[in-house]
């Protein structure tokens, strides 16, 4: 078994924020893999996530083979269906959509999955997922059926994070949803992070530094970015490992 969560853990109790790179296996060619994943491997990035709402079957299961010829960086399946789990990878976020209220996504597809899941090893880590209204229908919303929450009722949206967390779930997750307009905002985040005691993703919109830098500020312990490094790898060169130490090296020099 692997042992991705309690390494999360361990991140986070040394006071480290996590960065995840995700990658939607539709849009990613086979081809790209090997210079995008060198970007990552460069960059400050602690894991990748694989997954997307609509991925042809087995497509999954060889992107993530191919990703893991190029990094030791930790793969989690962040799935939008069972098709998409594969034990090639090192653990899963096994994710129900508490936001919702279409059992499928609460707890149907789940017992689907579990005759995949016992022929893994993958670490399987229980995430409350909550869908947040960001300006426009995202392919969550599509897909599942359901309603985000509304962004301006904050204490809903806490108390459906808390009662993730009370019936069991590891990980909260706050989705803006893939290339959202509007991020989650930090008054959602550091009230979401206020009640909890288990870590705390957050996602969707998140296009620059400054944005990933509020998220992280305001509480979030990962954030996920997909959209802004498929539309432009030169966002990772902002994002590369020492790149503060080379600053400070710069002005001790001059
Ligand atoms: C989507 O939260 C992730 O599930 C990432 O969203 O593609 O907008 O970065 P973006």
């Amino acid at each position: 078994m692997n042992h991705i969560y309690k390494d999360i853990l361990a991140y986070i109790s040394q006071g480290k924020k996590l960065l995840v790179v995700l990658i939607d296996p539709d849009k990613m060619t086979f081809d790209k893999v090997s210079s995008f994943i060198e970007k990552v491997n460069e960059s400050i990035a602690t894991h990748i996530f694989v997954g997307g709402s609509t991925v042809d079957e087995y497509m999954t299961s060889t992107l993530v083979e191919e990703i893991k010829r190029h990094t030791k960086i930790p793969v989690v399946l962040f799935p939008g269906d069972v098709t998409q789990i594969t034990g090639k990878a090192d653990a899963i976020l096994f994710l129900s959509l508490i936001s919702g209220r279409n059992p499928e996504y609460l707890i149907g597809k789940h017992i689907t999955s579990i005759s995949k899941l016992k022929e893994t090893n993958l670490d399987i880590i229980s995430t409350g997922y909550i869908l947040i209204e960001s300006g426009t229908e995202t392919a969550v919303e599509r897909v599942t059926d359901t309603e985000p929450l509304s962004r301006t009722n904050i204490q809903y949206i806490v108390d459906t994070a808390k009662a993730g967390e009370l019936l069991g779930m590891k990980l909260i997750y706050l989705e803006a949803g893939s290339g959202a307009k509007l991020p989650v905002s930090k008054e959602i985040i550091s009230k979401v992070n206020k009640v909890l005691n288990i870590p705390l993703i957050v996602g969707g919109g998140i296009k620059t530094k400054e944005q990933l830098e509020k998220a992280y500020n305001s509480g979030a312990d990962l954030v996920v970015i997909g959209t802004a490094f498929e539309e432009d790898e030169s966002f990772f060169d902002e994002l590369k490992k020492n790149n503060e130490q080379r600053k400070t090296d710069v002005i001790d020099k001059s």
